[in-house]
């Protein structure tokens, strides 16, 4: 935050889906101001009507979606507590077809090297947007400190998910987070 920029979220309660809703509210409460939601797409799942809200008000918000096709905090959690993970896949529709069905210009991203240029396109529209954006899945999001008892955790996990025969997840898991390393 710059000082001129404003951040809201559910910080206390940590509730998912409350991205789009909060946009709309700060949108309607100031219709001159650029408002972006930062969605993930477990949580823009969970309220996608809010989409028909931003239409039929005709609210310019532009939102992004995280799309990991996961409900990934949670598959982390599960993680940290050394359990295979199952349960928190999601089946996504295309993003961008869905909001422009809406009414709402839609951008996809699944290329690094097209990022750039598509948010500078999907901020610059004139009117509502929305830019679905592929993400890595497997990227561990690391809290500012980590236990020794979420780090046992995630060993259980590793030894589970070989076990498992899902090794090669593991190795996707390793290769994504070297990449942000190196
Ligand atoms: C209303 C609500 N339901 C369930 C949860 C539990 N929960 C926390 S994070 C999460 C998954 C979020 O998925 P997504 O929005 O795709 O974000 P990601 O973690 O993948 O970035 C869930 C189910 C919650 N915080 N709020
Ligand atoms: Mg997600």
């Amino acid at each position: 935050m710059n000082g001129r920029r404003r951040l809201i979220g559910s910080f206390t309660h940590g509730s998912m889906a409350n991205a789009l809703p909060q946009a709309v509210g700060a949108q309607a409460a100031f219709p001159d101001r650029q408002v972006i939601a930062l969605a993930g797409d477990g949580g823009l799942s969970m309220l996608l009507g809010e989409l028909l809200t931003v239409t039929q008000n005709a609210l310019p918000v532009k939102t992004v979606v995280y799309n990991n096709d996961s409900l990934n905090f949670v598959e982390l959690e599960m993680k940290a507590a050394g359990f295979v993970n199952y349960g928190t896949g999601l089946d996504n529709p295309d993003f961008a077809a869905v909001a422009e069905a809406v009414g709402i210009r839609g951008f996809r991203v699944d290329r690094p090297a097209d990022l750039e240029r598509t948010v500078e396109e999907f901020l610059a529209h004139d009117g509502p947007a929305l830019l679905d954006v592929v993400v890595e899945r497997q990227e561990l999001t690391l809290p500012p400190s980590v236990k020794l008892e979420q780090a046992k955790g995630f060993a259980l996990f590793a030894i589970r998910t070989v076990l498992s025969g899902r090794g090669t997840e593991l190795i996707d898991l390793a290769k994504a987070n070297m990449r942000q390393l190196l």
